[in-house]
């Protein structure tokens, strides 16, 4: 039986976000601060649920450096969501993790986590800000939670000091995970919340893990005479791709765009399938393999990124909507 305090963070919610990278000690102190302000709250009412009796499926495990959200099922599927970066990190079904951590990730937010489902946003770079944007070095606040029988979470990261210095507009990312029977469900709503437009990119760097990343093949009908951004040349250059499927038997890091849809990875060593399903907004794909690096455990897996590439538009007031879904299977 979990108890009343670990259900009251649960339901109550945490931080705001503030960035954590270097600090996790003050960073902690910090989400502790909120969660006391935000169980003041709820006694004026709360975003949350209040129904203490019926929180299964979700958990936050504090135990650690980094706070976690555990989303569970019934049936046996589990994922786990840093609220560092938001990044789901682990998506288990029938036993099998298909989500990768490299073994070079650090897990204390001293930086990034090099693993799972980390965000690229505002930026996938490169470009005026640091590579990949800001929005997987900061910490997220937990915006509300739903138990049950497909339980799911919410993150939501807004401007701060530090941001509005990085890149100066004022926006909302909501970033809902959901487990539902056996496939892990995202969508990521970006916000423009100022005066002004902007642009951004944005990106779901996703690790999969592989049994043997030469063994493994990403499909999607488009790739064939799609053009990509070959950027393992120097320096990087536009081509076409003439191949059909993607299978890896050195470096590459290819931005396809306008390959989107279902992409789907056959990984024959662990016998697995997984389907990534691209359902709204994400309009390009990237394939990563930083093949022959040991350190990074280059052999157990492939980034095959959702990408909004080509640079979006919001005017204020306006949002983009990207939903990807993971179904795996075995082969
Ligand atoms: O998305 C591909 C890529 O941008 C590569 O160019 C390579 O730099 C890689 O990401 C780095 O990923 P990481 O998770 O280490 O930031």
């Amino acid at each position: 039986m979990k108890s009343q305090a670990v259900l009251a963070v649960l339901l109550c919610g945490v931080s705001q976000s503030q960035a954590f990278l270097g600090t996790p000690l003050a960073a902690k102190q910090a989400v502790a601060r909120s969660t006391a302000l935000r169980m003041q709250d709820e006694t004026q009412g709360s975003l949350f649920h209040e129904d203490f009796e019926n929180t299964k499926g979700v958990e936050v495990d504090e135990s650690g450096p980094l706070r976690k959200i555990l989303l569970n099922t019934s049936t046996g599927c589990e994922a786990e969501i840093y609220t560092l970066g938001a990044c789901v990190t682990s998506f288990t079904v029938d036993g099998y993790d298909s989500l990768f951590v490299r073994p070079d990730a650090k897990l204390d937010g001293s930086k990034p986590i090099s693993g799972g489902l980390p965000h690229c946003f505002p930026q996938f770079g490169p470009g005026k800000i640091q590579q990949h944007g800001f929005a997987r070095n900061l910490e997220w606040e937990l915006e509300s939670s739903r138990p049950g029988a497909s339980p799911s979470v919410t993150l939501k990261l807004t401007e701060n000091e530090e941001t509005l210095a990085m890149w100066p507009h004022k926006f909302q990312c909501l970033y809902t995970v959901t487990l539902s029977s056996s496939i892990l469900c995202t969508t990521l709503k970006i916000k423009n919340t100022g005066n002004s437009a902007f642009d951004f990119q944005t990106a779901l760097h996703s690790y999969f893990r592989t049994g043997d990343v030469e063994q493994t093949t990403v499909k999607n009908g488009a790739f064939l005479f799609a053009s990509y951004l070959d950027k393992t040349a120097s320096p990087p250059a536009d081509s076409t791709w003439s191949t059909g499927d993607i299978t890896i038997s050195k470096p590459v890091d290819y931005v396809f765009s306008g390959v989107s849809g279902e992409v789907t990875v056959e990984d024959a060593a662990a016998r697995r399938k997984l389907k990534i399903k691209n359902l709204a907004g994400y309009e390009d794909t990237i394939i990563w393999s930083p093949f022959g690096d040991d350190n990074m455990g280059y052999k157990n897996f492939i980034c095959v990124e959702s990408g909004k590439v080509t640079p979006q538009v919001l005017q204020p007031g306006e949002e983009w909507v990207g939903k990807m879904d993971l179904s795996p299977s075995s082969l």
